[in-house]
């Protein structure tokens, strides 16, 4: 029996559900409000003691972290496949995996952060937002959540999470060069599912425009992603109409100042 521990607009978990209706594979869902510090709960601390969402628990094991939870569920049930059988276009494949891992997912929590659950959190009591540090249980997230809570978008996070996109972005674009509709190995694989909803992310907060001027072929392929079963299932009717217009809302807020900081990227990298 498979069972997600789950938060609806959550982009890790999103992966996961992506994975799943690309498997055909049936889950028992449950939500973790992450709104409502659920994920600190003793009980769910056991399955995932760094606190976060999603995790699998499969014949009563559980499995932690979105990628690997993808690369198990492809490993349990490989039909259809969602990784190329050559080993080096696989490597290719867990490349993106790592950029997902190594910047784009804080890149698309820092955004997010700054343009909407800052605001909520301005609303707690010092108390409350003194309390959420401490729930982190690690120094380098409780510093990510001060940094993008004090300063916002002029947080350093912020800026590396703008890099860690226009590099992703770049690097796609040479990896579609030749005309291949998928970044790897002639299929959709979870190089596109774990990229989807980073992607999705930065289109609903209407930060993504900047990134695919002038990249044609890019903006095709995140079309085909799009209109995947998969990704109109889970993210496009997934996501509430109420939580697409507060993405919308504030984040055109942050719009202006994060294409700025985006050339200031480009000025000093590009
Ligand atoms: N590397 C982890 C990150 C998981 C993660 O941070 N999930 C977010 C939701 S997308 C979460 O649970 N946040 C709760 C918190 O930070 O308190 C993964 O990919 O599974």
């Amino acid at each position: 029996m498979l069972e997600l521990y789950d938060f609806p607009n959550s982009i890790c978990a999103q992966k996961v559900r992506m994975t799943l209706l690309e498997k055909g594979l049936d889950c028992k869902k449950h939500d973790v409000n992450l709104f409502k510090s659920a994920q600190y709960d003793p009980e769910y601390l056991k399955l995932n003691p760094k606190g976060y969402v999603p995790t699998l628990v499969h014949d009563g094991k559980a499995i932690r972290e979105s990628n690997l939870i993808c690369e198990y569920l492809n490993e349990m049930f490989p039909d259809p496949p969602l990784a190329p059988s050559d080993p080096a276009e696989r490597a290719h494949m867990r490349l993106w995996g790592k950029a997902v891992d190594e910047g784009l997912f804080e890149g698309a929590a820092v955004l997010s952060f700054s343009a909407m659950f800052r605001e909520r959190m301005k609303q707690q009591t010092e108390e409350q937002r003194q309390q959420r540090y401490r729930n982190v249980g690690d120094p380098a997230r409780r510093d990510r959540y001060k940094s993008t809570y004090e300063e916002g978008v002029e947080s350093p996070y912020v800026f590396r999470g703008i890099a860690a996109f226009e590099i992703a972005f770049k690097g796609m674009d040479e990896a579609l060069a030749g005309g291949a509709d998928w970044l790897v190995g002639d299929m959709f694989s979870l190089a596109e599912i774990n990229l989807a909803p980073m992607v999705a992310r930065l289109e609903y907060l209407t930060l993504l425009d900047p990134f695919l001027a002038g990249r044609p072929a890019v903006r095709a392929w995140w079309r085909r992603v799009q209109d995947r079963p998969s990704y109109r299932d889970e993210i496009t009717n997934g996501i509430s109409p109420a939580e697409v217009e507060e993405m919308r809302a504030f984040g055109v807020k942050i719009r202006d100042r994060v294409g700025e900081r985006r050339e200031e990227y480009l000025e000093a990298f590009g």
